[in-house]
């Protein structure tokens, strides 16, 4: 990782190599820690950040959930971001927030731990590399998404990403380029880090948030264009089979953007047209890259 030069912790810039933590961090050894992914991108006017304002609300109600007092109004991270946006000096970066329990005391019971909070910035490149270019081969995987029963799958906890994790590397393992969960009751669920789109008869769906997903900033834009557009679209529960046999399917988020999926499981997705998923990829990079007017009310500028 390339290191940028400034981090902010606790209310404070710090030197990128200053920003360490102790080994005995409570959040480190519980999971207990929430955070957000958010990007930043140059735009005719400057770098701009991309939905800041949800992405830190989302960020509070990650807080709510898990009990954490963040210590922070929305206004002072939404100034914290910025200002770490122009100390770091680079054009396009991606921007996270974490807020976590600190080194003090161990044991289960966070309540009374010192709650940290802290935000980098660093430049972050095609999330699934080639595979996100030229489509993403994937496959469902062995293991189900965390319950939201067991973990709000709303919140954005470190601990959900354990389950990612497992099928990921299961994924990349088997020589796939990304996996895809299924939920508890066998409906598909979303990838480790990002959310799902199908295509069927012209048709546009995702699953419903009662699915157990995160609810992406990136999925609300894309059903907002689809809306804008004029696009046939619902929230509906799909199964494996309902995958492989989509005429288009992508993935979104934040770090990944919008990537066509070309294969599930061995089986080619579609015709090798693209229609519907071309029309919102493209819009989605005119809106974040400030070319697409009814669009740049989601923008932040961060001027210098
Ligand atoms: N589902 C999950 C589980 C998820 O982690 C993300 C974002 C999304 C859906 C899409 O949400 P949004 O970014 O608001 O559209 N994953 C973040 C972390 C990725 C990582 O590897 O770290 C991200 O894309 O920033």
């Amino acid at each position: 990782m390339k290191e940028l030069k400034r981090i902010w912790m606790d209310g404070k810039f710090v030197k990128w190599q200053d920003a360490n933590i102790h080994v005995l961090t409570h959040g480190l050894h519980y999971g207990y820690a929430i955070f957000e992914g958010i990007r930043c991108f140059s735009t005719p006017k400057g770098p701009a950040v991309f939905r800041l304002r949800e992405h830190l609300e989302r960020f509070q109600n990650s807080a709510k959930i898990y009990r954490m007092d963040l210590g922070f109004s929305l206004k002072e991270l939404e100034e914290a971001c910025l200002e770490l946006v122009r100390q770091n000096g680079v054009k396009e970066s991606y921007i996270r927030p974490i807020a976590f329990s600190a080194y003090g005391e161990m044991g289960l019971n966070p309540l009374g731990s010192r709650i940290s909070v802290a935000i980098a910035s660093w430049e972050w490149g095609a999330y699934l590399g080639e595979a996100g270019e030229k489509g993403v081969r994937a496959t469902v995987s062995s293991w189900v998404r965390v319950d939201s029963r067991a973990l709000p799958v709303q919140a954005k906890c470190s601990s959900n990403y354990a389950n990612s994790a497992l099928a990921k590397m299961e994924a990349i393992a088997a020589g796939y380029d990304e996996a895809i969960l299924l939920n508890s009751h066998g409906v598909v669920a979303e990838g480790p880090g990002e959310n799902i789109f199908r295509v069927k008869d012209r048709v546009l769906s995702t699953p419903p948030a009662s699915s157990g997903i995160l609810r992406g900033v990136t999925r609300d834009s894309i059903i907002q264009f689809a809306r804008d557009m004029g696009m046939t679209f619902y929230r509906n529960d799909s199964t494996k089979e309902e995958l492989y046999t989509s005429d288009e399917l992508f993935f979104s988020g934040t770090a990944v953007g919008v990537a066509k999926i070309r294969e599930v499981d061995g089986r080619k997705i579609g015709n090798g047209e693209w229609p519907i998923t071309d029309r919102l990829k493209k819009l989605y990079e005119d809106a974040v890259h400030g070319r697409a007017k009814p669009y740049e009310k989601w923008l932040t500028y961060v001027k210098a």
